[in-house]
């Protein structure tokens, strides 16, 4: 029987989806696998010394994992290393930000190869196999070297970068070769697919054929763009609980009649949360009528708190924050709610619906699906309005949003105040064409056509000889 087999670097699918805290990407991969009699591997969160290299198996939430320990040196060289000091911060166009290391590299590759190697036994001859972004690049390659035949895919997450920038990153080209190792490699949006293309054809001597077939290194596989969605459905049905109700009319009775501005977010740099926070201090410096009828609730939880320049921004966003509320704030209004804590799924739905802007202004993200719960968790009768950056892949599809350049300050600030006076009718004419968007490319969708895809032999395309 054939099986999928989903890899990533963490497996955590939320034991209950309407009270997790999990991020896009395990609720996106769970809801996927739930259906499927799937299996997901990918490293426990847990270190161990000596690294062991044994996999414990359990069934969580309806989904069957394979965990794996690493040990700390892995933690450090993999994880908080190449994955999250050099990759991340390049793909996200920051090589300010990128740290090198050859010891860094090192880790990488040899955490790619304990995937491979523990992986190995666990698949069967017609399991095809989908493995999940910028961690595990070389794990196609190295399963390919020991031997599997299988149909592996990979799909990145986050933005694949122009060619001038990825040229930065010292062995930039056995990265890109590694791609080639899979049968289809799928990217958030056509930018993506474009840039991929782009370093392939200029610096690998590729040749494009139709449907996004592309042959270099000696091998031929396919470039698309498969947007990852929601689960709708599952979405609203939480909104419909008594927690998601409960939230909402405690927000309603906190607003006490003023305007709610909301950003939900990891705390990350490719967030542009500093930015936000600039916007909004300039909408309130340019608006005195304003003041005391609004306030941004920004929710920002920590993330890779053992990142440098992730604990830099928390310093710099609690001086914004302070600023803003010093500057601004009267006896009887707080015009900044600056949150770290995070909160279920079920209180965010409510949250969400409460808000009169959904503001989501990253500097770069491979698609963003705070904008896409935005969307569905708002009252069809009396939508709030989306506020959404030109550089999240979100925008390629939801084009009704107001769309801004979130590292102008003018731009941002007057899209909220837009988005403030919006009348109804343009509201819900805005939010209907989102919504349908959301629901129709959801994250069903997202999975039913990249493993479609992946299953089709490139010979069988039409027009691809
Ligand atoms: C990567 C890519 C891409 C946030 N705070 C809380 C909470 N969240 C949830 C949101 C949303 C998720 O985390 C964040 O997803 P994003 O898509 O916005 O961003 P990343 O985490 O950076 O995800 C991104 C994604 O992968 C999927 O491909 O879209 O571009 O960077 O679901 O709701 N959830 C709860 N409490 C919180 O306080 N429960």
């Amino acid at each position: 029987m054939s099986r999928l087999i989903v890899v990533s670097n963490r497996v955590n699918p939320p034991a209950d989806p309407g009270v997790g805290t999990a991020g896009g990407l395990a609720m996106a991969l769970s809801a996927a696998l739930r259906e499927d009699k799937g299996l997901w591997f990918g490293w426990s969160g847990h270190t161990v010394e000596p690294y062991t290299g044994q996999l414990s198996m359990q069934v969580v939430g309806g989904v069957t994992v394979a965990l794996l320990d690493l040990d700390t040196q892995d933690e450090q060289e993999y994880y908080n290393g190449y994955a999250n000091r050099t990759l991340w911060p390049l793909f996200h166009y920051r090589p300010d930000l990128v740290n090198y290391e050859r010891s860094f590299d090192e880790g990488y590759e040899r955490v790619n190869t304990r995937f491979a190697e523990t992986l190995l036994p666990l698949i069967g001859p017609d399991d095809i196999i989908w493995v999940q972004d910028y961690h595990l690049i070389p794990l196609g390659r190295e399963l390919r070297k020991r031997g599997v035949k299988n149909r592996i895919g990979f799909f990145l997450h986050i933005p694949w970068p122009a060619r001038r920038i990825l040229s930065t990153l010292p062995r930039h080209a056995e990265l890109v070769e590694s791609m080639f190792s899979y049968d289809l490699v799928g990217f958030q949006t056509e930018d993506d697919v474009e840039a991929f293309t782009d370093y392939a054809i200029h610096d690998a001597g590729a040749a494009l054929e139709k449907d996004g077939v592309i042959s270099a290194y000696g091998r031929r596989i396919r470039a698309r763009a498969f947007p990852i969605g929601i689960d709708a459905t599952d979405f609203e049905a939480t909104l419909k609980s008594e927690r998601a109700e409960l939230f909402y009319k405690t927000m309603l009775n906190s607003q006490a009649g003023r305007k709610m501005l909301l950003g939900v977010d990891r705390l990350d740099y490719s967030k542009g949360l500093e930015e936000r926070f600039t916007a909004y201090e300039t909408l309130l410096a340019n608006n005195p009528g304003m003041h005391g009828h609004l306030f941004l609730l920004q929710i920002a939880t920590r993330s890779r708190d053992e990142v440098d320049a992730y604990q830099d921004l928390r310093g710099r966003l609690d001086n914004l924050s302070g600023k803003i509320n010093g500057a601004y704030a009267t006896v009887d209004w707080v015009p900044l709610r600056y949150v770290n804590r995070a909160y279920r799924r079920d209180e965010l739905a409510g949250i969400y619906r409460a808000a009169d802007i959904g503001l989501v202004t990253p500097l770069r993200d491979g698609m963003n699906l705070v904008a896409k719960e935005y969307v569905a968790a708002q009252d069809p009768e009396n939508p709030g309005v989306l506020v959404l950056s030109q550089f999240a892949g979100a925008a390629e599809q939801m084009k009704e949003a107001l769309i801004v350049n979130p590292l102008s300050r003018e731009d941002v600030s007057e899209a909220v105040h837009r988005g403030l006076s919006m009348p109804l009718k343009e509201r819900k004419r805005r939010w209907e064409s989102l919504m349908e968007n959301v629901r129709r490319n959801d994250v069903s969708r997202w999975r039913d056509d990249f493993v479609a895809c992946l299953k089709t032999p490139i010979t069988e395309l039409a027009g691809v000889e």
